[in-house]
């Protein structure tokens, strides 16, 4: 079985204002589709590699065959931040973090306050393509952090809990070069059930 494209569970104008109908449609149906299907073709060669978890092959890039491995930590990143980047909106408006995990998170950033405007710093600060993250070490000890393109922190040992795509794609027909706005205002549609139950599992 080869790797399938997550059906959005929201309808494409849902996630408005902060995302319009338009990037939500595009978004989903040609860029995320896209890393899907090239992930896919990349692996024709080595069908064994369907059967593997998208993580576990993203956490040993050096097992896989080196004529593929630049096109599957391209677009098997690509596929995966996608999936998660989608699962953690929400329509129906922002759920706050629980007590307990805010107090992890002003454990580690200070504030919560501290907390959003160093991701958002982390976010904003990408140099061209790619993603800023709220991550877990191996420790289960919060990270903020960013990656060039479509290049995973599992890659890095970690487990992404926020994923803030900064790809032009994911906000330029609305939003144009004002990233630190679509940064600020991706906050609004966040499910921070989401974010807690990658944080626990
Ligand atoms: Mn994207």
């Amino acid at each position: 079985m080869t790797f399938q494209l997550p059906k959005l569970v929201f309808s494409y104008d849902a996630l408005e204002p902060v995302m319009d109908a338009k990037t939500v449609e595009i978004h989903h149906d040609k860029h995320h589709a896209g890393y899907t299907a090239k992930l896919n073709k990349a692996l024709e060669k080595y069908p064994e590699f369907y059967e593997k978890d998208i993580t576990e092959i993203l956490m040993n890039l050096s097992n896989v065959p080196e004529d593929v491995r630049t096109a599957v930590r391209n677009n098997g990143g690509g596929y995966f931040h996608h999936n998660l980047w989608w699962e953690q909106f929400t329509a129906i408006g922002p759920t706050p973090p629980s007590d307990p995990f805010k107090s992890v998170i002003n454990l580690a950033f200070g504030s919560f306050d501290k907390f959003q405007k160093k991701l958002n710093a982390a976010s904003t600060g990408v140099f061209g393509s790619g993603w800023g993250w709220l991550c877990k070490d191996s420790g289960r000890k919060l990270v903020i952090n960013s990656t060039p393109n479509q290049n995973s922190p599992v890659s890095s040992g970690l487990v992404p809990l926020i994923a803030v795509d900064v790809w032009e794609h994911a906000y330029y027909l609305k939003y144009q070069n004002r990233r630190a706005e679509f940064v600020e205002n991706f906050w609004k549609i966040l499910d921070w059930s989401v974010v807690e139950t990658r944080f626990n599992k």
